[in-house]
């Protein structure tokens, strides 16, 4: 691609479209202004200038993607697919300036046009197209995929609406509508001749073929459209640009009204409408009301789209059938794509009328499986009657799975029922139900879990049964985290540091963060790394500021709980401890107290009522608190509103502790765990998820452990948990407690928190009270540590120092390895095709 020179221009002058000079971005985003927007620089907007410049970086990435899609369609190699129900993908300007290496060139061009880069890059709206850890997650592998040059795509749903915005009225979170696309996404490509269609309900039927063969026939009520919308995943200063391909769903244009609805127009319309909500919505998890049949069918609506995608890519090539398994790897992240197992089979069995046993042996070669919780209550599953309206062919092939791996379990097993009754795919003990995990467990040739203790923990408990069987199934790959978005881009001044201090190739490698060890005792390092913690409070104090009108002090201990909000989580225990701590600050108990401001962030599911509760407490707390003259310069509590990856960006980098809290044996990973440790907080913690590992990696003594272990949690359970009991011998938590019911933090509503108190003294399934007193014993060596500046500066070196192994290069390379066996792909890109 050439484009023709303007009469008068340089003739040596980078084109206009993909030139990466200053010069050649500024005449890039002055052309899309004028062409693409219709606006002259006049009357221009920042928000035009910021899709302008959007679409110029756009430009830049798109020979580069071109030729990664030419080399994947023409070499033979292995295509790893990750399939996720979430990608949180966060905003993207940012994070492509940098992998595409422009930024500073962006910004001078845009102060050539008189526009300030970091206002442009405030403007951007992020697709919240995920809950929190596991849609981030599959973001973060997105980035290592394409910096590892791992031919790779992500696929997923495109949803409308992402994940509500909350704002904070009276204390309360309300749930805002997301409104991601109202400004349109420079960033998406929709692709309306990409399209596949998916069938929903109506009934199966056996049918002889003209070879005489038995074949089943599914005659569906409905099909929808789904249309692919791609999105560019540029690798770190590479030339690898991957597709994350998301569906839309969309009603088929010419519906057959003799086959499907017996000519009545108005249902065909209403038809319309029902295809195109499928991807209207993404549901929330911890939902009491996410059994939704709308939600199973938009598993079913994006798992069927990516197979067939796969299948038709695989003609593309002219290879066949048999060679499926070899092109392609599909990781399903969680069970929310384990319909994939019956699908492909489906499409293999009836579709490409290979035997069974072929078929089964191409879908587990070519299928893995990612478990990312403990909780029972989490495993999904789906009601039998809700299953076989909606995707009647589907289940006969899940029941047809069953039989089969039911008869090698007895084998196996002979004359153990129970455990055949335990791995049976389908729970026929009440309500009859589809267990996912199962279906994944029996359809995969790998399953891990998210780190070393989730991973152990998950053998021995929710899928023993199945690691007793298949042990060489299981694995682990521990989580890890993009630095390029979670340093790079969100703490430039440390990673400024970094580059002086160890050289720029910890970006790519952050194992060599360790040679910031051998600086621990320059003080002139240690000057420059308090200045940069210093200066991104600031930054942070200034955003809570803005947001929340509360003033922080930067010189203050920033102790920081961001996350999903969930019992498990522990987001009460922390307030109980503030509690404490203001307590004692009334009485002028505390000897050993530093200044401290807390800072909480997270969204709690719009039907979780314990959840929201939990936000109103700590809303509370910071009300009485903050305005309390007594705990001026000591003590502040902030409650930071819609916390989301933008948000998260800053929040990060500016804290000091990190709380990790979670009742041992529940948190699966954590990933935010990882992005403080990175960058340089301490953590408090519990020996759960990965945190077991951080300990690990920066030693024992810097790290504030507490609380019970996995497995004294499920000893106390056994015994009976009796959390009167720590109330007994804790004068300081009977008062707290007592403050809380007695509406002290509730405007003297007593109501208000006594569902959480009650719960707290009689229902609590996380300990909260068994770990209480630890906690607090836990948090005085925290302020012990902080008052020693330079003993907290160097534990904060060393965490940064230690975090290496957390970076998601190193997990995305354990999956190459050792579950999808596919190497790296490194893309040529010749001169003409660059321009
Ligand atoms: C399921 C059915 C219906 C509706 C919603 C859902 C649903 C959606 C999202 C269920 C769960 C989720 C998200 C789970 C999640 O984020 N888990 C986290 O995954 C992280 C990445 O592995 C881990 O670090 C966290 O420990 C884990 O909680």
């Amino acid at each position: 691609m050439s484009t023709t020179p303007t009469p008068g221009a340089d003739p040596c002058a980078e084109p206009a479209r993909s030139g990466l000079g200053i010069d050649a971005l500024r005449r890039g985003v002055l052309d899309n202004l004028v062409c693409l927007q219709a606006r002259t620089p006049g009357i221009a907007t920042p928000q035009d200038w910021y899709m302008a410049l959007a679409y110029s970086v756009r430009d830049r990435m798109l020979a580069r993607w071109a030729a990664t899609i030419q080399t994947y369609a023409a070499r033979d190699l292995r295509v790893a697919c990750y399939l996720s129900a979430e990608f949180l993908i966060g905003p993207q300007l940012g994070n492509n300036l940098i992998n595409l290496g422009i930024e500073d060139n962006a910004r001078a061009a845009m102060r050539a046009l008189g526009q300030d880069l970091d206002e442009l890059l405030a403007l951007e709206e992020e697709p919240g197209l995920g809950n929190g850890g596991l849609g981030r997650l599959a973001a973060c592998y997105l980035d290592s995929l394409a910096t590892l040059e791992i031919p790779s795509v992500g696929y997923g749903i495109r949803y409308e609406f992402g994940i509500f915005n909350q704002v904070i009225r009276d204390g309360w979170q309300v749930e805002v509508t997301d409104l991601w696309l109202q400004n349109g996404n420079p960033w998406e490509i929709v692709r309306p001749n990409v399209n596949y269609y998916v069938s929903f309900g109506g009934r199966t039927e056996m049918w002889h073929d003209e070879q005489g063969r038995l074949r089943v026939r599914w005659l569906p009520a409905r099909m929808v459209k789904g249309v692919a919308c791609d999105t560019p995943m540029p690798g770190f200063r590479v030339n690898t640009c991957n597709t994350l391909r998301l569906w839309k769903s969309e009603a088929i244009e010419s519906f057959d009204l003799q086959d499907f609805n017996a000519g009545d127009y108005y249902q065909a319309v209403q038809e319309k409408v029902i295809s195109e909500t499928l991807s209207k919505v993404l549901y929330p998890n911890d939902e009491p009301e996410a059994g939704k049949r709308l939600r199973l069918a938009q598993q079913y609506f994006f798992v069927s789209c990516s197979l067939q995608d796969m299948l038709r890519l695989l003609d593309l090539k002219g290879e066949p059938i048999a060679r499926f398994a070899d092109m392609f790897t599909a990781q399903l992240n969680d069970t929310h794509p384990a319909i994939a197992v019956a699908e492909l089979m489906r499409l293999l069995v009836d579709e490409r009328l290979l035997p069974w046993d072929e078929a089964w042996d191409i879908t587990r070669r070519t299928l893995a499986y990612t478990n990312h919780t403990l909780l029972p209550e989490a495993l999904e599953t789906w009601g039998l009657p809700l299953f076989s309206r909606l995707l009647p062919r589907p289940l006969e092939i899940i029941y047809e799975i069953n039989r089969r791996f039911i008869d090698e379990v007895r084998q196996t097993f002979p004359g153990d029922e129970a455990r055949v009754a335990r791995m049976s795919i389908i729970d026929e003990a009440g309500e009859k139900k589809v267990r996912m995990a199962n279906l994944s467990t029996v359809g995969c040739h790998a399953v891990n879990g998210v780190a070393a203790l989730h991973s152990t923990l998950l053998t021995q408990t929710v899928l023993r049964d199945f690691a007793q069987m298949w042990p060489e199934r299981f694995h682990n790959v521990t989580n890890g985290v993009t630095p390029r978005r979670f340093m790079l881009l969100g703490n430039p001044g440390l990673a400024r540091l970094l580059d002086e201090t160890v050289g720029e190739g910890w970006v790519t490698d952050l194992t060599r963060l360790r040679k910031l060890e051998a600086h621990l005792d320059d003080p002139a390092f240690l000057e420059q790394w308090r200045a940069v913690k210093r200066a991104n409070k600031a930054v942070l104090a200034e955003r809570i500021r803005h947001v929340t009108n509360v003033i922080v002090d930067p010189d203050t201990l920033f102790d920081i709980q961001v996350k999903r909000i969930h019992e498990y989580k522990r987001q009460h225990l922390n307030a109980l401890y503030i509690i404490t701590l203001y307590q004692r600050l009334r009485r002028n108990l505390e000897q050993g107290s530093v200044p401290r401001c807390f800072i909480f962030g997270g969204k709690a599911a719009p039907g979780y009522t314990m959840a929201k509760l939990m936000i109103r407490l700590i809303t509370g707390i910071a009300e009485v608190v903050n305005n309390d003259p007594v705990t001026e310069g000591r003590l502040k509590v902030v409650f930071y509103p819609d916390f989301n990856v933008k948000n998260a960006q800053c929040i990060y980098p500016a804290a000091d502790l990190s709380e990790q809290i979670s009742t041992a044996g529940k948190e699966a990973s954590g990933t935010g765990n990882m992005k403080f440790m990175m960058n340089g907080a301490l953590t408090i913690g519990t020996l759960d998820g990965a945190n077991v590992e951080i300990r690990e990696e920066v030693g024992d003594e810097n790290f504030f452990l507490f609380g019970l272990t996995a497995e004294q949690v499920e000893r106390v359970k056994r015994e009976g948990y009796r959390p009167a009991h720590y109330v007994e011998g804790n004068a300081e938590l009977r008062e707290v407690l007592d403050l809380i019911a007695g509406g002290h933090f509730s405007r003297g509503d007593s109501q208000v928190f006594r569902p959480l108190v009650e719960n707290l003294l009689h229902a609590d399934p996380f300990l909260v009270l068994a770990d209480y007193a630890d906690y607090v014993a836990c948090q005085a060596r925290v302020s012990e540590a902080w008052t020693d500046a330079a003993r907290w500066t160097r534990m904060s070196i060393l965490n940064t120092a230690r975090s290496g192994k957390f970076s998601s290069d190193r997990a995305i390379g354990e999956y190459c390895e050792r579950i999808w066996n596919i190497d790296p792909v490194s893309i040529g890109l010749d001169r003409e095709s660059a321009e």
